[in-house]
């Protein structure tokens, strides 16, 4: 069972993160990003199912020309974990 973070945690989590928003329902966390082209766009998807699948955490995500739009949710905690916050920094820096 993976713990769920407490409203305190998450919103501190957020402080350190860039532009990440927490989900109306409080159970997941989201951003979206614009890049230049598809192609950037497809590059930093590319680099995040990497990242994703060395965390064994994954995101649920929309991409449509050069934006992507990031949601992060722990299922197995039906909300938000620690491992949401270390996934979203490391998204963060492959941004
Ligand atoms: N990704 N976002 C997310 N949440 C999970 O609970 C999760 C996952 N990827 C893989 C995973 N869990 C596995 O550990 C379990 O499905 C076994």
């Amino acid at each position: 069972m993976v713990e769920r973070l407490s409203e305190s945690e998450i919103s501190s989590a957020l402080m350190a993160l860039k532009g990440w928003k927490l989900r109306e329902d409080g159970l997941a966390i989201t951003r979206s990003l614009q890049f230049s082209d598809f192609a950037e766009a497809f590059g930093f998807m590319t680099r995040v199912a990497i990242l994703a699948e060395k965390a064994d955490h994954h995101p649920e995500w929309f991409n449509v020309y050069n934006k992507v739009e990031i949601t992060l949710t722990t299922h197995d905690a039906s909300g938000l974990s620690e491992r949401d916050v270390a996934l979203a920094k490391q998204i963060d820096a492959a941004a």
